[in-house]
């Protein structure tokens, strides 16, 4: 095999949105779709150019140029990328000409075969966070990885593939900070210096096209809100969906489902959430429930909304081959399923046994498999769970020959599992009508967050993999899925009980907080670990309830801005070289006031690094100074958790479910500190689209410790808060005299001063 370096420049043009650049052994074409954000693609097909799954905007119908003998430099308020002529050379610049990434100089973007990689010179001090659900360590500098959707049952601590592909990574170095998404969706490859003698980086794919857009914006939360302005945000989720999840492979029957659910509501455990995992089906056939074990969902359903329970089930790809089960028959008369090149459908051994597996890249296919959802949403079901979508058949990897269209299976594989979500996201929004659809999926690629919460996968109960949990739900945030969670408790194994509790206690600041658990393990429901852990367990449950206003406030800045809920402190500290530490890495804000310090479950004490500034711990108000490492205690009763100063949390009572009225009372806590601070508060109704048509309730909550006063202002849009009342709550302010009164909440401006 041959190497083929893009060599030099022969000629180029630019035509409105597109600079094309020839040699002798490619094309390369530049767009520029903001200032901070430019495309460089370099193709040797010189053909049309494959979709994109991930990107929703345009390029900029014009930009700037400038030539020399040596370099065509483009220019935008915010970056330079200069190519080098001879040879062909890219290498980014801030608009001040400080050196962002460049191409290795040798070796730039070269081939062998199809396979496409693009070399990249490594800064002495560079580091790299990103790629998603990656095992390993925050900074990936010195490891290497690969994206292949793989059912990782059973994955380890540094197992590589797992589920999903997210090429996209943020570069730090000198002070400065880049993002790189490589949008091509075969079998990609990112290597962070691991082996190259720490001279270069590099990236690249088994086929496509080199097809990378580059971020320029300074500060990680910037480039995250770039990328996620370029693959799209999450919508603002169901309510329901934030609160409590129980789940387990399987409730077996209809009456253990509800007898569940009732055991909630007869503890006065909160919880919103039950599921159905494979069992509820006949035969695993999808869009089927069990005659048997569930004879009358529709009653079932009706009983679990009573008790403002959702349901949620799960639904793989895979379609039994079975005549007169109509989704098969659907499918046969209507040629929607994935084939060999001689025309005969694929065959693959999952759950159902001998299955087909739909085309989710045709739209035709999306439709009929969206539309099919009324089998679930007609008895009342609103939570979908997508499985199995890497796609999994038993032995892993479908043979290379097998067809989606006119694509071959490894040429598709990494995005199949995205355009099943989008497929199911679609049509359940369509048949729900008005109501927000929850769907939740294992596979995923660049852009899922438009349609789906993500789950990671089969992971194991123990101490080990809580952490590596967390460390995957802070790297997901950074590629801009924001709403995902761990199987709390491990999916296989059986977590001691001090482990389950903790785990739980951590639930409670994950995005989607849901305990699941393999078949043939124990039992995991809050009362299965003794009565003072149930107490425990119950206690942390709560609090997440309480949090619920400030945790939805959290997902509207995700839906608004892409900044995910769980950030790796890297987002806000990116250049604090302890935030990196292996003992501190897994440590993240949760949301923009909360610092949680996720710990083992038989540590009494442990280590946290709090950044300059002042903190306060959540639990017992007491004041920490920041800059350093605090030995904090953390028995199970008490995860360690801080709150920085001047930090404004919205909570509200505890509720059963997120059904329930409530009080009434919003109770509004601050920690004192010495900057003013601002937090945006956002409610609306929680389970419809009227958002979308000014149906919210908005205002932006002041701090202000020169003038001594919280503020909140009028309120922005049309809907009516579920609050009527406001109950303030100072943390640290010793000084002062305040009333213990409700104050009226009132659309208009409120100014509340602490100092009479
Ligand atoms: O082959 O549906 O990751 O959450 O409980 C296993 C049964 C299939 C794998 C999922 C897991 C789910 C299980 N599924």
């Amino acid at each position: 095999m041959e190497t083929v370096i893009a060599g030099n420049i022969q000629g180029f043009k630019q035509q409105d949105a597109v600079l094309i650049i020839s040699t002798a052994e490619a094309q390369a074409r530049i767009y520029v779709y903001s200032p901070s954000i430019i495309r460089v693609t370099i193709s040797k097909k010189q053909e049309d150019e494959d979709p994109s799954y991930a990107v929703i905007r345009e390029p900029l119908a014009d930009f700037d140029i400038d030539e020399s003998a040596e370099f065509i430099k483009v220019n935008t308020s915010a970056l330079k990328l200069v190519i080098n002529k001879s040879p062909l050379r890219f290498n980014f610049f801030t608009a001040d000409d400080k050196p962002l990434s460049q191409d290795d100089n040798r070796f730039g973007t070269n081939w062998q075969g199809d396979r496409v990689i693009t070399y990249r010179k490594l800064y002495p001090d560079e580091k790299f966070i990103g790629l998603g659900e990656k095992t390993g360590d925050l900074n990936r500098r010195g490891t290497s990885y690969t994206n292949w959707n793989t059912d990782a049952v059973d994955y380890g601590l540094k197992s590589d593939p797992l589920y999903k592909t997210f090429p996209f990574f943020v570069g730090l170095h000198s002070g400065l900070t880049y993002g790189l998404f490589l949008d091509n969706i075969h079998k990609s490859y990112f290597d962070f210096g691991a082996t190259t003698d720490d001279e270069m980086s590099w990236f690249g794919a088994d086929g496509g096209d080199m097809n990378y857009y580059f971020f320029g914006a300074q500060g990680v939360a910037k480039i995250i809100e770039d990328y996620t302005w370029l693959t799209g945000r999450m919508e603002m989720p169901p309510l329901w969906s934030l609160g409590y999840q129980q789940c387990r492979w399987s409730y077996m029957s209809a009456k253990e489902v509800l007898k569940i659910a009732k055991t909630f509501r007869k503890k006065k455990i909160p919880a919103d959430v039950v599921y159905c995992d494979i069992d509820y089906m006949e035969g695993f056939k999808i869009f089927t429930w069990n005659k048997k074990t569930f004879a009358d969902p529709k009653g079932m359903m009706d009983e679990l909304k009573a008790m403002n329970f959702h349901l949620v089930t799960i639904v793989d790809p895979g379609i039994k081959i079975e005549e007169g089960y109509r989704q098969y028959d659907e499918g046969i008369a209507n040629d929607y399923f994935a084939k060999y090149p001689d025309g005969e459908n694929y065959t693959g051994y999952v759950w159902p046994g001998r299955c087909h597996f739909p085309d989710f890249f045709r739209d035709d296919v999306r439709e009929w498999w969206g539309a099919a959802f009324t089998a679930l949403t007609d008895v009342g079901v609103d939570g979908f769970w997508n499985d199995m979508n890497e796609p999994a058949a038993w032995g892993q990897n479908m043979p290379w020959l097998v067809k989606f269209g006119d694509k071959y299976m490894p040429e598709v594989r990494n995005a199949y599992g995205m355009q099943m979500a989008r497929a199911t996201y679609n049509g359940t929004r369509t048949i729900l009508n008005n109501k927000r659809p929850f769907v939740l999926t294992r596979a995923a690629y660049a852009g899922t967050q438009r349609y789906s919460a993500v789950w990671t996968g089969d992971n194991t109960g123990t101490d080990e993999h809580m952490l590596l949990g967390q460390r995957l739900v802070n790297s997901l945030g950074i590629t801009g899925i924001s709403f995902t969670g761990v199987d709390i408790g491990g999916f296989s194994g059986n977590p001691t009980p001090g482990l389950m509790v903790r785990w739980n206690s951590l639930g409670v600041y994950t995005p989607m907080f849901r305990n699941h658990a393999i078949k043939g393990s124990k039992m995991r429901e809050p009362w299965e670990w003794g009565k003072a852990n149930e107490r425990i367990i119950k206690k942390d449950i709560e609090q997440r309830y309480r949090l619920l206003p400030y945790i939805y406030s959290g997902f509207y800045q995700s839906a608004l801005t892409g900044l995910p809920i769980s950030r790796t402190l890297a987002i806000e500290f990116p250049f604090d070289e302890k935030v990196y530490y292996e003992r501190f890495q897994n440590q993240f804000m949760f949301g923009d006031a909360l610092l949680v310090a996720p710990v083992e479950s038989d540590k009494l004490t442990t280590d946290v690094y709090l950044h300059k500034g002042d903190w306060y711990r959540l639990s017992t108000d007491e004041k920490l100074k920041g800059g350093k490492i605090v030995n904090a205690p953390s028995p199970l009763t008490d995860l360690p958790v801080f709150v920085k100063a001047g930090a404004i949390i919205p909570m509200q009572s505890v509720l059963q479910n997120t059904t329930e009225k409530g009080d009434g009372i919003l109770q509004l806590h601050v920690w004192n500190g010495k900057a003013a601070n601002e937090f945006v508060y956002y409610e609306d109704d929680g389970n419809s689209y009227d958002y979308e048509n000014g149906f919210y309730y908005r205002r932006t909550i002041r701090f202000d410790p020169k003038a001594k006063k919280v503020t909140l202002s009028a309120v922005v849009g049309n809907f009516a808060s579920r609050f009527s009342k406001l109950k303030m709550v100072w943390h640290g302010f010793e000084e002062m005299k305040i009333t213990k009164k409700l104050i009226e909440l009132e659309n208009e401006q409120l100014e509340i001063f602490y100092n009479l």
